[in-house]
């Protein structure tokens, strides 16, 4: 065997050895199979038309480089002179219209399976956050207590940066997943609160932009519970990497329990709104929330990190009217980094969080926010 030809057979032989390896799912090139009958079905639909766009590759070049050999220059061949057969061209018309048809026929019957959300078991709204998700799920009657939760990255700051290794699940886990009953139809509404995202779990097949003033609908039956992950696919700022999908679908019984357990929570939540709490309360809790949500970008000690965000250590919104810094924190600033926490906090959590600020990094203005007074406001907009 020439030199030449044992390089390629050893480069060949290492790359499908590599391939075999346990390295194989970090090389996956094809798409996932999935856990749903719509995302099984478009993974066949997907093969099928592979297959066909192989063998029309094979015939097309097989014919090109067929001729090309067979009637080189230099066995003598002449190359014939003629314009406009009217037989060939009526072929190639024909040929490519016959495989477009055999093509269109089975992806229009997986599409429109695919679109129709209709007659759903469950609704769930989504909205996507600069950078996070809220799954909302609809109540068929108004009585109800209401179930809604923001879903936050949970991996740590320090793995991101490379102060501790990395976990299996790095970048794809969250605080709070979305929680979904198996073999139901689950009607997902698609939405976004500010720029436009896309909510995507590949198991499902399921990937949907989620635009401002829009609703987008998607739908998926899961048959197997499990744990499933994917990631928010629209470049949507800074922290785009940082918004991942986690989707728990658990037997009925569990997810009715699971819906139960988060009623109930709610109705606690609503019922604390109208106590009263007390200052070293709040300032625990405030603490607590500060560190977890406000310290990324107000720094510790409230010192900010100029220019971008203010220190909250000495800022005259902090140290001046206390409605108006509410609604700050409430609605935040539109136009800048500073987020609406209005629907990401509770009333309790809203009026411990300004407690917090206004009481602590040197401010003394001695206000204790009571819930109700938040709710005030609330209920005011
Ligand atoms: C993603 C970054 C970010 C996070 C997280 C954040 N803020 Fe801000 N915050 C800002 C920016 C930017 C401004 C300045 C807005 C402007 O230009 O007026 C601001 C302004 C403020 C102000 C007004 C300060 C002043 O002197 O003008 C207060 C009060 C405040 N934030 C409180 C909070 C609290 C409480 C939290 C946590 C619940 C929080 N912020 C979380 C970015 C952030
Ligand atoms: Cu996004």
């Amino acid at each position: 065997m020439l030199p030449k030809a044992k390089l390629w057979l050893a480069l060949t032989v290492a790359a499908l050895s590599l391939l075999s390896t346990n390295l194989q799912a970090a090389w996956e090139l094809n798409m996932p199979r999935g856990v749903t009958q719509t995302s099984r079905e478009i993974y066949d639909l997907h093969m099928q038309i592979i297959w066909w766009c192989v063998a029309i590759g094979v015939v097309v070049f097989g014919v090109m480089l067929w001729s090309t050999i067979k009637y080189r220059k230099s066995k003598g061949a002449v190359p014939a002179n003629f314009h406009e057969s009217t037989k060939v061209e009526i072929i190639w018309t024909i040929i490519p219209f016959v495989i477009l048809i055999l093509m269109a026929v089975p992806a229009t019957q997986v599409l429109t399976e695919a679109y129709d959300a209709s007659e759903s078991d469950l609704d769930i709204q989504i909205t996507g956050y600069q950078w996070r998700w809220e799954y909302r799920y609809l109540r068929e009657n108004a009585d109800e207590e209401e179930v809604s939760f923001f879903s936050n990255l949970a991996t740590s700051r320090e793995e991101i940066n490379n102060q501790l290794p990395k976990q299996e699940n790095y970048l794809l886990e969250v605080d709070n997943a979305l929680v979904i009953p198996v073999n139901k139809k689950v009607r997902f509404l698609i939405t976004s609160n500010d720029v436009i995202h896309a909510w995507w779990v590949p198991d499902f097949a399921v990937k949907k932009d989620a635009i401002p003033g829009f609703i987008n609908e998607a739908w998926t039956v899961v048959e197997e519970p499990g744990i499933y992950r994917g990631q928010c696919a629209e470049l949507c700022g800074i922290d785009h990497g940082f918004m991942p999908v986690v989707v728990h679908a658990l037997p009925q019984d569990e997810y009715d329990a699971w819906y139960a357990g988060r009623q109930e929570q709610a109705r606690a939540a609503r019922e604390q709104s109208n106590n009263v709490v007390t200052m070293s309360d709040s300032l625990a809790m405030g603490e607590e929330i500060y560190n977890r949500t406000c310290i990324a970008c107000h720094q510790a000690g409230g010192a900010g990190l100029a220019p971008a965000f203010p220190a909250l250590a000495g800022s005259s919104v902090v140290n001046g009217d206390l409605t108006a810094n509410i609604q700050l924190v409430m609605n935040g600033v539109p136009g800048t980094a500073m987020a609406s926490y209005a629907r990401m906090l509770s009333p309790v959590e809203l009026a411990a969080i300004v407690t917090y600020i206004r009481n602590s990094f040197g401010n003394s203005t001695g206000d204790l926010v009571q819930p109700s007074e938040v709710n005030a406001l609330l209920e005011a907009q």
